[in-house]
């Protein structure tokens, strides 16, 4: 280090420029350890997650920091482009490199379905803490490979269903357990619904390939609210469903898009996956799942409502309108009952306190900061948080299960 102007006199009244430059590198506590993260993929979901490993320490109060080390995809350009505008410090075409760099403490999957389960048992090998965008993987088998290599490896584990994490979903879970609805739950009532595929012409990317995302909408959205309906109400006992695929070939996609705006060819390939979905069920506590996921809903672009009717209220959310819960109180009286719209922004509401002042909203991005600031607690505690490994396997069984009685046309249990 380069001795301080004032040292050369025997005394000194502040910091040397390399000195100063380090300070303003590391702002956070100087005695918080630092946990490297490596981001393995870089397109819509990378670029959520880098977001939210960066803003997650500024905005709650965490353990440890994070410094975003590796962004790793399959194109050097693209990867490079991806590493200047989010923020990364190296770039990496080869995940195995990633996943065995000792200097890397968190494994943060955000590639295409296929791929989550080879990277993440390579990365539990290597002792990583593990994060997996959803579903887990593309069938129950590889699900169970999944957790029996983080319960071998003993490491910290979670699926990214950021859902959970809205402050007003994190409100009806506490409200539930608190017995709001009182003592049983009857009904489950969700929809989740896009149209960014309607368009017949739109092209055959990787999430509608069977070999790739394992199932379309399904696993895709629908997996979102079956979690939701496993953390809030419990879970699914057995199910009859209906899926349907209505285009069944699409133009193939031109080489240089991806994602959910991509650009069409000429040529034609075959739809492998369904593009909507809807099937009831039972929950082991005897109360009914009504559900339904579609990406042919023209109008409907992120569109999550959710209804939860128990013995004494009633829940209504709006993922459009993701700062309110409406809340039902049948205990009201009679001449002044109606839903009650619940501004989820007060300091004691979950997650919002982290954040602006009331009626101050949030949006999307919030939902991933709020699942890695959990996630990142949890780690440095050396601990799982939920939705864990686990939970992603129990939702790929009720998502197989389904698939199955849509193909039987029969009841089908969840086992
Ligand atoms: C595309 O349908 C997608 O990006 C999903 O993959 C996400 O999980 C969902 O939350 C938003 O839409």
């Amino acid at each position: 280090m380069k001795k301080s102007f004032f040292l050369d006199f025997g005394f000194s009244l502040g910091p040397t420029f390399d000195e100063i430059s380090i300070l303003t590198q590391r702002p956070q506590n100087m005695s918080k350890r630092t946990l490297n993260v490596g981001l393995i993929g870089y397109n819509f979901m990378g670029k959520t997650h880098s977001n939210a490993w960066r803003q997650a320490p500024r905005f709650f109060d965490l353990p440890v920091d994070i410094a975003l080390h590796t962004i790793c995809g399959r194109s050097a350009a693209s990867v490079e482009v991806a590493r200047q505008k989010l923020g990364w410090q190296f770039a990496s075409t080869n995940w195995k490199d990633v996943v065995s760099n000792p200097e890397i403490d968190i494994i943060d999957i955000a590639t295409p379905n296929d791929s989550h389960c080879e990277i993440a048992i390579e990365a539990a090998k290597h002792g990583k803490a593990i994060l997996c965008e959803k579903p887990l993987a593309v069938n129950v088998a590889q699900c169970e490979k999944m957790v029996a290599a983080v319960k071998k490896a003993k490491v910290p584990n979670m699926v990214c269903h950021n859902y959970r994490r809205i402050p007003a979903i994190a409100l009806a879970k506490r409200m539930i357990e608190r017995g709001d609805l009182g003592d049983r739950i009857y009904h489950y009532r969700a929809r989740y619904a896009q149209d960014w595929i309607a368009d017949p012409m739109f092209p055959l990317v990787w999430r509608l390939q069977s070999k790739i995302a394992g199932s379309g909408t399904h696993g895709d959205i629908d997996a979102h609210i079956i979690d939701l309906g496993r953390y809030l109400v419990g879970e699914i006992k057995d199910v009859t469903a209906l899926m349907e695929t209505f285009i069944k070939e699409r133009p193939l996609l031109e080489e240089s898009g991806s994602g959910l705006s991509a650009k069409a060819s000429q040529k034609t390939g075959k739809v492998t996956v369904d593009d909507a979905v809807s099937w009831i069920g039972r929950f082991k506590n005897g109360a009914i799942a009504n559900l339904e996921a579609t990406r042919f809903a023209h109008g409907r672009k992120n569109h999550i409502t959710i209804e939860i009717n128990g013995s004494k209220g009633s829940l209504a959310f709006d993922f459009e309108d993701m700062n309110r819960l409406k809340f039902y109180n049948a205990a009201d009286p009679s001449d002044a009952n109606g839903f009650k719209d619940i501004l989820v922004t007060e300091e004691n509401h979950p997650y919002a306190g982290a954040w602006w002042p009331p009626g101050h909203i949030l949006g999307y991005e919030h939902t991933f900061v709020n699942t890695f600031a959990d996630f990142i607690t949890a780690v440095a505690a050396g601990k799982s948080v939920h939705p864990t490994f686990e939970d992603g396997m129990n939702t790929e069984k009720v998502l197989s299960a389904v698939s199955a009685s849509a193909r039987s046309r029969e009841w089908v249990r969840v086992s």
